[in-house]
């Protein structure tokens, strides 16, 4: 049975999800970050984790994500298996890992770009952080357009991508001026997942947790 190191409502939430629509048997296991029981299964003190029986580790929220679907074909959470296909999921990835998520360090952590710790430089990295985020939302939103899902042909099919892009939507809305009001297509998608069971039965597994 897998193990998922996780903190309520960070990037793990994807994993989270994921495991839920997989439907066998996880154990989920919330962890402070930086502390020593996260620090034993991941250097970086980052969530996620997951730990397989066999005592093997795997960080990197992208490799996770592409690890549960491929070990489980039959959930067909990959977005396809062609070339083209793969390619596709791997350049989603990428952007939630590289652009988007990398988006929102300055807004979560702004003394960590600037060497001047007074609060009007903090609140210029943040203002930076939210345009940057803005972009990238542009991005997704664009390529959403009518589709439902992020992969796959015609309006799409549910994979592991669109379970990457949901923390991070929750952290736009939440921290955002103006929320995600200017995307349609992700308050969309965001709507979709939020409505799925297994979404909430995570999203209240990690409340309580
Ligand atoms: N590139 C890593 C980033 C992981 C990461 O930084 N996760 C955040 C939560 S969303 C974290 O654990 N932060 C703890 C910290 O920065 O100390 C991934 O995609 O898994």
């Amino acid at each position: 049975m897998p193990t998922l190191f996780y903190a309520t409502g960070a990037c793990s939430l994807a994993p989270h999800i994921v495991l839920e629509w997989i439907g066998e048997p996880y154990e989920a296991v919330k962890v402070q970050f930086g502390s020593k029981e996260l620090l034993a299964v991941n250097p970086a003190g980052a969530v996620p984790t997951l730990r397989e029986d066999d005592g093997w580790l795997l960080t990197q929220a992208g490799a996770i994500l592409e690890y549960l679907a491929a070990s489980h074909p039959d959930a067909g959470l990959s977005g396809g298996d062609s070339l083209r296909e793969r390619a596709e999921a791997h350049r989603w990835s990428a952007f939630f890992t590289s652009d988007l998520h990398a988006a929102f360090w300055p807004i979560f952590t702004p003394q960590r770009y600037t060497t001047d710790h007074s609060d009007d430089a903090k609140k210029a990295v943040v203002e930076s952080g939210v345009k940057l985020v803005q972009k990238q939302l542009g991005t997704l939103n664009d390529h959403l357009g009518e589709r439902d899902w992020i992969l796959g042909e015609g309006r799409g099919t549910r994979s592991v991508i669109d379970a990457y892009a949901f923390p991070m939507i929750r952290w736009a809305i939440r921290m955002l001026p103006g929320g995600i009001d200017a995307f349609p297509n992700i308050q969309r998608l965001h709507d979709a997942l939020a409505a799925d069971p297994a979404v909430q039965k995570v999203l209240a597994d990690e409340k309580a947790g």
